[in-house]
């Protein structure tokens, strides 16, 4: 299997109920290696901008509201197959609908405010890498 990299973002809620430690225990726990981390406020038009896809959404205005009411943390993940362990990793987007000991089952509130937000798939991953950080502020993370 290739190694892969993937975008997480501890949203704004998992910074507030102090789970940054806790959800970050699991990534690692899972072998995902941490390659770029920051701690950050979106604007509402830098929120809008990462969620430019859906823009057109009923709920786009209450997205950008949330991601940006508070600090998240972006990461970018190296794994194989990162991509798709981690959003097996963190469950479905509906906490009511995830997995039992998924991040989104154990944390998350609501489908808005679901703690953790994952690419979707390894091209988008790059663009939303990119999108946080920039080339020379990812370490290769050998440990
Ligand atoms: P995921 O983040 O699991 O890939 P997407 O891409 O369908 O899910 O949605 C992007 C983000 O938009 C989600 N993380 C969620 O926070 C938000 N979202 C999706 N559907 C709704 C909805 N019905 N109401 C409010 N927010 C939503």
């Amino acid at each position: 299997m290739a190694v892969e990299r993937t975008l997480t973002i501890l949203k704004p809620d998992c910074v507030r109920k102090n789970l940054i430690g806790e959800v970050t225990r699991r990534i690692q726990e899972a072998g995902f290696k941490i390659v770029a981390m920051k701690l950050t406020r979106l604007t509402k038009d830098t929120a809008g901008g990462f969620y430019a896809v859906h823009k057109e959404r009923p709920f786009f205005g209450e997205l950008t509201d949330f991601m940006s009411s508070g600090p998240c943390v972006p990461m970018i993940l190296e794994k194989e197959n990162a991509v798709a362990d981690f959003r097996t990793l963190i469950g479905a987007t509906n906490p009511a609908e995830a997995a039992e000991g998924t991040i989104r089952a154990d944390f998350a509130d609501s489908v808005g405010e679901n703690i953790v937000h994952g690419s979707d798939s390894v091209e988008n991953g790059k663009l939303e890498a990119a999108y946080f950080f920039a080339e020379s502020e990812v370490v290769a993370n050998k440990a």
